[in-house]
């Protein structure tokens, strides 16, 4: 009721979002494209095996991107769901579970609402899977999603499909006359599935070698990714062909992480490094590429996480964001010194890391005396419990409008 919500506007975050930033509103009245990128680690971005350059379209869409190299995967166990729900509400995910499937009837404050509302934007989703998978049919529609594409609208055959459905190419592919039907301005998210566990993909599409590591997942993992990356450079093509690439701001993210820590130790092989907390922490890191046409690239070192893409879209589309009642800094802002808060009581910020009970340093990558992360814990401590009673007593509806 009203004191939950006197209670949990206390611990709104207030980190210099109202600060002035160029960017400040430089995709307004575009459409936008949210393509979330199946299990992917901002680790293979620029990387190269066997001499070959995992993601070579993403590389150079970088370098005519925001590239935010420094965000952290905040999913919990609603992995997707959990993603698309941060980035659409700029709350946390709960606990346990998915809030697509324990709270689907709630009023949120999401993207495709707040965008009607300022600039009467439309709001579609695009997804090889069943409509019914993470509870989206539902939930799609309480986040303010007009239409939902999913497996019933796409031709899908044995042929063109791998693990979980539908490959990326003919998912883009066969995507591309709903998108262009789409009354504007609209915000389209698009879910990919190729690159997910545990990594499948026939020897024609494979466009990369495997990795040669002892960790079966991590080397076939390196061709998915591939396949992925070429999947997104057809996706380009056709926009450009169709003329639809212009007005639009891109939105790139990795959903989480695709390689558990059971299977890590391949990726440190590869990447020649040890198996420790600091670096299975590095390795939690996400890409978030933000490409709006004729901008000039700039990579931006930021320490952030997914939650906070939020707020970032937000403020480019020039809307202020610290108004709402959401725990997203928009990352052209955002203080360094704000912890990155995970749903396991772990944080992060540019100089700390509070991990499995312990204090790191991270410059000189040694435990250090609990204090330093005290203050960190306790904002964490807070956000979560608020983030979980906004989303647990539905207290969007007792804020009237
Ligand atoms: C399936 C997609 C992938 O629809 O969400 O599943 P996840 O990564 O959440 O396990
Ligand atoms: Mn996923």
């Amino acid at each position: 009721d009203e004191t939950d919500v006197q209670e949990v506007q206390s611990y709104m975050k207030g980190n210099g979002e109202e600060e002035s930033f160029p960017e400040f509103g430089i995709a307004e009245g575009k459409n936008i494209v949210f393509i979330s990128l199946e299990s992917t680690q901002n680790f293979v971005i620029n990387l190269k095996v066997n001499g070959e350059e995992v993601t070579p379209f993403l590389n150079e869409l970088i370098r005519d991107s925001f590239y935010f190299n420094n965000i952290y995967d905040q999913a919990a166990q609603g992995k997707t769901s959990d993603a698309e729900f941060m980035i659409n509400t700029g709350l946390y995910p709960l606990p346990s579970g998915s809030v697509f499937v324990r709270r689907p009837n709630n009023q949120f404050q999401s993207l495709p609402h707040i965008l009607r509302e300022n600039d009467g934007y439309t709001a579609a989703a695009f997804h090889g899977n069943d409509a019914s998978f993470w509870n989206r049919d539902e939930m799609y529609q309480s986040l303010g999603f007009d239409t939902f594409f999913s497996k019933k609208d796409y031709d899908v055959t044995e042929e063109n499909s791998v693990n979980y459905g539908i490959k990326d190419i003919p998912f883009f592919e066969q995507s591309m006359d709903n998108l262009s039907e789409l009354s504007e301005p609209y915000l389209a998210n698009f879910l990919t599935l190729t690159n997910h566990f545990p990594f499948l993909l026939e020897e024609e599409d494979q466009m990369i070698s495997p990795a040669n590591t002892s960790v079966g997942v991590v080397n076939r993992y390196i061709t998915t990714v591939r396949y992925e990356d070429q999947a997104l450079q057809r996706f380009f093509e056709l926009l450009k062909a169709k003329g639809m690439y212009e007005d639009t701001i891109f939105v790139i993210y990795g959903d989480h992480y695709g390689i558990s820590q059971k299977y890590e130790a391949g990726v440190h092989e590869l990447l020649g490094q040890k198996e420790t907390a600091l670096n299975h922490l590095e390795l939690q890191k996400v890409p978030v590429i933000i490409h709006v046409p004729h901008q000039k690239g700039k990579t931006i070192e930021t320490v952030g996480g997914a939650i906070d893409i939020h707020a970032t879209i937000l403020e480019l589309m020039g809307i202020r964001d610290s108004e709402q009642m959401n725990f997203s800094r928009n990352l052209f802002t955002r203080d360094n010194e704000a912890p990155v808060v995970f749903r396991d009581g772990s944080i992060v910020t540019k100089d700390y890391a509070y991990l499995n009970g312990r204090c790191f340093d991270k410059q000189t990558k040694k435990a250090v005396s609990a204090n330093k992360c005290t203050t960190h814990l306790e904002t964490a401590r807070n956000e979560l419990h608020a983030s979980d009673q906004i989303i647990l007593g539905d207290l969007f509806r007792f804020m009237g409008k």
